[in-house]
């Protein structure tokens, strides 16, 4: 057992962190930084004695001083880690940059920020909770007087993707602690190393041991099943694709676990012709290419009244095509590669359905040949089609990938029953100077969050979350509150 994660200088090393503690064992698997190619870190897969040993600690700590921690103390020390993760920024934004090769100018930005953020907004979320409170008259002529106190679930399994690593774990971790849950951790595979750190940074701040583990690994037969599976882990809160989703959602029956899910989408976005035109070009090319179209908000669809399509089609055009892609640290550099050789074939298998299936190649379409180290990484271009029908399946499968199809529409119906038809429900982003307009359509759309002349704009109090396959339950602000505790009753005969 050691209470520091070793890194050697040359690769870092991702080990399990349990009780506070970084320790030894499972078989080591190799993190490749995907705008090289190249492994820069070993992480080790925990078995079912580390997953068990991780339950243990995690169910230790809930009877132990992190479960009898004052909401006070337990508050102070969720602004502790916003603080130890600040404290760390650069560390935690070159752990970032080496696992999905993604600019520095986003992860200094958005993932680590935001990792710092999530902490800070749910001490203040659980700051001034309230219960329900009754009184009741009893059968006898009495009275009975009925309050809830909230509880947390227990030991809380976190199961989180690879796009967004540091953000979208702690967005999960931060409400589920603030609740005073102990967690356990299972970043992906591909990029387990700023959620390694943030173990390091949880023992530096005094956060009890247990309180927060992380157990590293693959999904089927590895890690993440046997969290999913384990009868000490009472709720799980996925982040990743719908099948994965299904499949956790079967292993998790077994000890009914509570589930909170964000999965897959197919995002819609809408421009009508009185939009700001520039507005909408650089909202959804942003949309369309941040994070290399790996964000699960990003729209694959993009529905434009038809006496702009042109317009629009141009400028997106023109956008794709003004991407500086490179290395991390390179000048200028906002386009990265995809997270690994796998997922570039996927898309790369798209790009080529997408001409089979009739599509007009406005700009990209193939694999980007670049310079030097990025030579060897996973880069793919920026790439605008038109032509397709609606009903081709790049416009109803997810592709994950920084690619579009922009299609026409002729009247506000037909864009909302085009945007609509879909099995996803995450996102819609909505283009209109005409606010009556704004409002009618944001409503009409199946999703769980549609903006309007903005895209991915958050406030962390607001409830987030998919319909119909792009999830179960809503998380921000109280919605997560109400997912990671439960309110139980007490009735008093007065
Ligand atoms: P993924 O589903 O392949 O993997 C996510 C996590 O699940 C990983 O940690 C993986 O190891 C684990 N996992 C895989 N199979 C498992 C199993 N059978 N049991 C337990 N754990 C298992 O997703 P990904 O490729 O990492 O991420 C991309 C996907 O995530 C996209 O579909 C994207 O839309 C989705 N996503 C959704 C949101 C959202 O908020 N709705 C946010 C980000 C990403
Ligand atoms: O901003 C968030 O809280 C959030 N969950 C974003 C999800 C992005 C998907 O890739």
């Amino acid at each position: 057992m050691q209470t520091e994660n070793q890194t050697s200088p040359a690769l870092r090393s991702c080990k399990n962190y349990v009780g506070g503690e970084f320790v030894d064992g499972g078989r080591p698997f190799e993190i490749r930084n995907p705008a090289t190619g190249d492994v820069h870190a070993h992480a080790f897969e925990a078995d079912a004695d580390i997953v068990d040993a991780a339950v243990a600690a995690a169910a230790n700590a809930l009877k132990g001083d992190w479960g009898q921690m004052p909401l006070a103390k337990r508050r102070q020390m969720l602004n502790a880690i916003a603080d130890g993760i600040e404290a760390r920024f650069d560390d935690f934004v070159e752990a970032e940059i080496a696992d999905t090769g993604k600019p520095y100018s986003l992860a200094d930005h958005l993932d680590i920020p935001r990792g710092a953020a999530n902490f800070r907004i749910f001490s203040d979320a659980v700051a001034n909770l309230s219960t329900e409170t009754f009184q009741q008259d009893t059968p006898d002529g009495g009275k009975a007087l009925n309050y809830a106190v909230r509880k947390p679930l227990g030991v809380v399994g976190i199961i989180s993707p690879w796009n967004l690593p540091l953000l979208l774990m702690t967005w999960k971790a931060a409400p589920a602690m603030a609740c005073g849950n102990a967690v356990i951790v299972k970043p992906s595979e591909e990029t387990p190393s700023s959620t390694t750190l943030l173990g390091e940074v949880m023992s530096s701040v005094g956060v009890p041991d247990g309180a927060f583990n992380v157990v590293h690994g693959f999904g089927p037969d590895s890690a993440g099943e046997l969290l999913t599976k384990h009868p000490g882990v009472r709720a799980i809160t996925f982040t990743g694709e719908t099948r994965t989703g299904e499949a956790i959602m079967k292993a998790a029956a077994a000890n009914v676990k509570a589930l909170s899910f964000e999965l897959g989408g197919k995002n819609a976005a809408i421009v009508f012709a009185d939009a700001d035109m520039d507005a909408a070009i650089a909202g959804l090319a942003r949309a369309a290419f941040l994070n290399t179209g790996q964000v699960c908000l990003a729209p694959e669809r993009i529905y434009v009244e038809r006496s702009v399509f042109d317009t629009f089609v141009a400028g997106l055009k023109g956008k794709a095509e003004a991407l500086k892609p490179g290395l991390p640290h390179a000048d200028g550099v906002d386009f990265g590669p995809l997270i690994s050789e796998e997922h570039r074939e996927k898309v790369l298998g798209y790009y080529q359905l997408a001409v089979d299936e009739g599509a007009t190649v406005v700009t990209g379409g193939g694999a980007l040949d670049l310079d030097d180290a990025a030579a060897r990484g996973y880069f793919v271009e920026p790439t605008v089609w038109t032509g397709l029908s609606h009903d081709a399946r790049v416009c109803r499968e997810e592709i994950f990938g920084p690619a579009c199809a922009v299609i026409p529409f002729d009247t506000e119906e037909e864009a909302i029953r085009l945007a609509n038809d879909s099995e996803y429900g995450l996102a819609s982003s909505i283009w209109t100077t005409d606010m009556s307009r704004a409002h009618r359509v944001g409503e009409a759309m199946e999703v769980g969050i549609s903006w309007v002349n903005c895209w991915f704009l958050r406030d962390l109090r607001t409830p987030f979350g998919g319909v119909k396959m792009s999830g179960i339950g809503r998380e921000g602000g109280v919605h997560s509150i109400n997912f990671y505790s439960e309110p139980s009753n007490i009735c008093i005969k007065l």
